[in-house]
């Protein structure tokens, strides 16, 4: 396996805003990142749960709306729908600091410029479950430059029946709806634009992942079937982003990165 992204696949991504990589996991690695995802949604994991943001997925009991996005766990469940801050549990830190993701931030933003991560985000649709995620494009207004790098790893099968995404190649040349805080896009755009496109369904096989880029018009459905469709998504961008409302960003590759030893 290549820890290096060749021309010929950067040229692919250039041209259609996405990139399939395939497996790029060591041996055991997928079943380790498995359990580790369940481990932290059941309350189980040695993680700070303090400072990871946990979002409960929509209940059609309660108000049929996934719950608040608030750090802190939510009760020992599967029913998660998103997850961030991962880059603070050592397993995940250490799949999101691949060399191949390195190489692919190196092309994306230059050999000596130090990436940090935007987010290191569980997104699961829980069996017969899951929340539908409108087209958008994975850009916010409150950073002073747009992030291009995403990472979406598939944990288990992802297909149309379980909410695989979605996205519309090419789409990555123009922001659609600037003026949106992250990037959503309206009923009209959805109705001018996308409905107009072609898209194509992410089908992927557990531990498969794909480059995106963040302007990709991408979204997914819900879960009809019994299978989970848990995914891990990394976004990469330039460590000199800041963020008007004071964020601060754990730097993963290059000059005083993170590692599994310093995770605070
Ligand atoms: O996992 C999904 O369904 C969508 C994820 C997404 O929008 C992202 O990773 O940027």
């Amino acid at each position: 396996m290549s820890t290096q992204i060749s021309d010929q696949q950067w040229a692919q991504f250039e041209e259609a805003g996405f990139l399939h990589l395939g497996n790029v996991m060591d041996n055991g690695e997928l079943e380790q990142l498995q359990v580790r995802m369940d481990d932290i949604m059941l309350g189980k994991a040695s993680i700070d749960y303090d400072r990871v943001m946990m979002q409960l997925d929509r209940d059609p009991e309660r108000d049929n709306k996934p719950g608040p996005q608030s750090k802190g766990h939510k009760g020992e469940t599967l029913l998660y729908r998103k997850i961030q801050d991962l880059e603070r549990d050592a397993l995940f830190l250490d799949y999101l600091q691949k060399p191949i993701f390195r190489s692919v931030c190196a092309r994306a933003y230059g050999n000596e410029t130090p990436v940090a991560c935007f987010r290191a985000m569980f997104m699961n649709k829980p069996a017969r479950g899951g929340t539908e995620l409108v087209w958008h494009q994975d850009r916010w207004t409150d950073l002073d430059k747009d992030p291009m790098i995403t990472i979406w790893t598939a944990l288990d099968p992802a297909i149309i029946a379980n909410g695989c995404v979605k996205l519309i190649p090419g789409s990555h040349r123009a922001l659609i709806n600037p003026e949106h805080g992250a990037g959503f896009l309206t009923e009209e755009h959805i109705e001018n634009i996308v409905s107009k496109q072609e898209f194509i369904n992410l089908e992927l096989e557990p531990g498969d992942c794909v480059v995106l880029h963040n302007w990709t018009l991408h979204s997914s459905g819900t879960n009809s079937t019994d299978i989970a469709r848990r995914a891990f998504s990394v976004c990469y961008m330039d460590a000199a982003t800041q963020s008007s409302r004071g964020h601060e960003y754990a730097v993963v590759f290059g000059e005083g990165e993170m590692t599994t030893e310093s995770i605070a």
